[in-house]
C-alpha cells in the first residue's frame, strides 16, 4: 500500500506541475505560430511587384515560396523596353518574360522553382539586376 500511495502522490504532483507549467507555455507559442502561418500565405498568392523606372528596378531583392508558381506584376514606367528574366545560381535561364516598351504593365507567370538563390535581370539592360530568394 505504501509504495502505491507514494506513486500516486508523485503522479499527482507531476500532473499538477505539467498542467501549470505546460498550459501557460504551450498556449502562447501556439497562437504566435498560427498568425505568421496565416499571414505568410497571403503574400504568396498575391504575387510580387517590380517597377522599372529610369533604367533601374525599384526592387533589387525578391522572395518567393519554393516549389510554388507565382506572379510578378511588372510595371515598366520607361519608354525604353524592359523585361524580367530569371536564372539560377549556375546561370541557367529559368524564365524569360516578354520584352515590352512602356509605359505599360504585364503580369509574368513564373513557374514553380526549387529553393535557392536566383538572379533576375532585364535582358535589354544587363546592368538592371536583382536577387530572387526562393525558400
Ligand atoms: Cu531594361
Amino acid at each position: 500500500m505504501r509504495p502505491l500511495a507514494w506513486g500516486f502522490a508523485i503522479a499527482l504532483i507531476a500532473t499538477v506541475a505539467i498542467a501549470c507549467g505546460g498550459g501557460g507555455a504551450t498556449s502562447a507559442p501556439a497562437s504566435a505560430a498560427a498568425s505568421p502561418a496565416a499571414g505568410s500565405s497571403a503574400p504568396a498568392g498575391s504575387g510580387l511587384t517590380v517597377v522599372a523606372k529610369d533604367l533601374v528596378f525599384d526592387t533589387v531583392a525578391l522572395t518567393a515560396k519554393a516549389d510554388t508558381a507565382f506572379t510578378i506584376n511588372f510595371d515598366n514606367k520607361d519608354s525604353a523596353p524592359h523585361n524580367i528574366a530569371i536564372k539560377d545560381a549556375t546561370g541557367a535561364a529559368k524564365f524569360k518574360g516578354e520584352i515590352f516598351p512602356g509605359p505599360a504593365k504585364k503580369t509574368y507567370d513564373i513557374p514553380a522553382l526549387p529553393a535557392g538563390a536566383y538572379t533576375f535581370w532585364c535582358e535589354v539592360h544587363p546592368n538592371m539586376t536583382g536577387t530572387l530568394t526562393v525558400q
